[in-house]
């Protein structure tokens, strides 16, 4: 829907809630999903309220009714559900100028984007993260990380070049800039985006953000108050 019309009124006057957890292990912190969606809340101007979820008890039915893989984020939209990141962060971005540009070959672009980020970007940023935090064989694992490391780095290659000098993807920030981002944070355990000098400065500048910030504050401060529980039960 364009910025401007009926659907924006509508989500500016909407109760939104995005359920996020109230504590993750240290790698996770700062990377849990619904950071995309509360920065993009943040850009859009729009109030929300978290729903703090336990661990365990996002594969209970409450939270399978939302979100039916037993993940966060998912957000409730005057009581409608949506999950998936991307399409959550796509439906904050069509209700505000902030994250979309208003020409319509210009929004598909950006649309286009949002869909590298999570689907040809990330997947191997995501199993370079599995190899490094997650337990496993650790001998399998040092010989699958070399090729994904290559796989991640001639990603991050094509990626520098698309972007070239611009500061956005699509020159100024949107939503494009803010999924993709997210997305190449994850490398921040590693020195790899260090290598891609551009990009590294498209990390710190779009990370510099206010609304950014702000997200990444509201994600983090409930991890403190409930680390001792966790940490007690581990
Ligand atoms: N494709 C989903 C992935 C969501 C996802 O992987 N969520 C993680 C946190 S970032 C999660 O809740 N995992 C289940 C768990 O931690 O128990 C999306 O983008 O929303």
């Amino acid at each position: 829907m364009i910025a401007g019309g009926e659907e924006e009124v509508t989500m500016r006057n909407a109760r939104i809630a995005v359920t996020a957890y109230d504590w993750v292990p240290s790698f996770a912190q700062g990377q849990v999903r619904d950071l995309r969606v509360r920065w993009a809340l943040e850009e859009a101007g729009l109030d929300y309220q978290p729903i703090i979820l336990e661990q365990g008890s996002q594969t209970a039915p409450d939270n399978l009714a939302r979100q039916p893989f037993g993940q966060v984020p998912a957000v409730e939209i005057d009581g409608q559900t949506m999950f998936e990141s991307g399409a959550i962060v796509w439906r904050i971005a069509e209700a505000s100028d902030a994250l979309l540009p208003a020409d319509a070959h210009r929004r598909d672009l950006a649309l286009s984007w949002v869909f590298a980020s999570i689907n040809s970007v990330e997947p191997p940023i995501a199993m370079l993260a599995e190899l490094d935090f997650f337990p496993g064989d650790s001998g399998a694992k040092a010989k699958m990380r070399p090729g994904v490391v290559d796989a991640v780095q001639q990603r991050l290659d094509q990626l520098q070049a698309a972007l070239g000098d611009r500061d956005g993807l699509l020159g100024d920030f949107s939503v494009a800039d803010l999924m993709m981002t997210t997305v190449l944070r994850t490398l921040g355990h590693t020195e790899i985006l260090q290598a891609f000098p551009v990009l590294d400065a498209y990390v710190a500048r779009h990370t510099a953000r206010p609304a950014f910030k702000k997200a990444l504050a509201d994600q983090l401060a409930p991890f403190p108050q409930n680390a001792a529980r966790y940490e007690r039960a581990a």
